[in-house]
């Protein structure tokens, strides 16, 4: 395989309400689509998952294109290419910026996968037909909204609830829930808001037999969450400290994480998602799929890799509309009482609604070999 040409588009689209981590809040999504075409005519389509500003890791959207246009790009261009695999290999003396990475690597892999005539499900060894998924609920002004969020949700199916803590925000918002829905899953995001010192105050969430705790300490940690883990009774996730099969295996051996949450971005893209996933299941280690709140594009994605047999957790991919007024594929990805058909068309197996796309492109750059 061939890549003859790359096009990336700037996108803008407003979500459907603003989400709120302990980091801040945004409506506004900026991100950036990968269209790649090969020697056969064949389109594929990634989606970069970098933010406008580099508060969940240190991508923009800005370095994000950068490192596209004057390093990864160049190094696909014209080369011959057998197996997308072979992506984070010419990738590798480019050290991190993985989600820039994974979204160029994302649209290859598409590709790959439809000049093969699979689906991407296939193409990566997933089998499921269908996936079950949860929802993940920012935070809310009030512990009443939040309950009446969650409400609707567990009616329109949702397997599991997961909710964004933050100091100050945390053990009366998780009792609460748990008083109003004593048995539903459900678990908790910190996204890194606290330190050891709050041991005491964690302590007090495992009266409510949470699924798990999301990334409680410090984004680039390993060891407190060890330290952290011995001290719960729930189970730690991480998120935001894993980047690599490498930091998986490290995390698990210290006992950081009894749990993964797999974002393709985070980790350089499918090749590494799917690394990381044989490791946890040869380990025992529950995976699931994490979100960015994408659009279709990236959506499909997760949809596909989450076929894998290791995804034995509801992940964050829910449906387009939880989202958006209009999403940018055709169809658009529907959740219907908890569960995700997974497509039967090739590749990421929904088609771009170029005129959608068009209106919420801000920019657009062409590369050709
Ligand atoms: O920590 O999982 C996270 C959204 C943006 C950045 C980080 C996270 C999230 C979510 C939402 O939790 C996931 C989604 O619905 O796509
Ligand atoms: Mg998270």
């Amino acid at each position: 395989m061939i890549i003859k040409e790359v096009n990336i588009r700037k996108m803008k689209m407003m979500m459907k309400s603003p989400f709120t981590t302990s980091f801040g809040s945004f409506q506004e999504k900026e991100f950036s689509l990968i269209e790649v075409k090969d020697e056969l005519g064949n389109t594929g389509w990634g989606e970069s998952t970098a933010f406008q500003s580099p508060w969940y890791n240190e991508e923009t959207q800005e370095t994000s294109l950068h490192m596209l246009r004057d390093f990864l790009i160049p190094l696909v261009l014209k080369k011959e290419i057998n197996h997308p695999d072979e992506i984070s290999k010419l990738f590798a003396p480019i050290r991190k910026n993985n989600m820039a990475k994974a979204s160029l690597e994302g649209a290859i892999w598409d590709v790959y996968a439809k000049r093969n005539k699979l689906t991407l499900a296939e193409a990566l060894g997933g089998t499921a037909e269908k996936i079950e998924v949860g929802i993940s609920i920012g935070i809310q002004n009030t512990i009443d909204d939040l309950i009446e969020l969650v409400r609707g949700y567990i009616e329109e199916g949702y397997k599991r609830m997961k909710v964004k803590i933050k100091p100050g925000h945390d053990v009366e918002v998780i009792r609460a829930l748990r008083q109003a829905f004593p048995t539903v899953p459900l678990m908790a995001d910190a996204n890194s808001a606290y330190t050891l010192e709050d041991i005491d105050l964690l302590k007090q969430l495992d009266e409510f037999n949470l699924t798990m705790i999301e990334q409680p300490l410090a984004s680039d940690d390993i060891i407190d969450h060890a330290k952290l883990q011995k001290e719960l009774l729930t189970p730690i996730c991480l998120d935001e400290s894993i980047h690599s099969l490498e930091d998986a295996r490290k995390a698990f051996e210290l006992g950081s994480t009894k749990i993964i949450n797999i974002k393709i971005g985070r980790v350089g893209g499918l090749t590494e998602a799917k690394k990381i996933h044989d490791f946890c299941m040869e380990n025992r280690i529950p995976v699931w799929c994490g979100g960015m709140l994408e659009s279709g594009i990236g959506r499909a994605h997760n949809v596909a890799l989450t076929t894998l047999p290791n995804f034995i957790l509801p992940g964050d991919t829910s449906g387009s509309s939880r989202y958006w007024e209009e999403d940018i594929i055709i169809p658009e990805v529907v959740a219907e009482n908890g569960y995700i058909t997974v497509p039967t068309a090739y590749g990421i197996g929904y088609e771009p609604n170029l005129e959608a796309m068009d209106r919420y492109t801000v920019d657009q750059f062409q590369f050709k070999a």
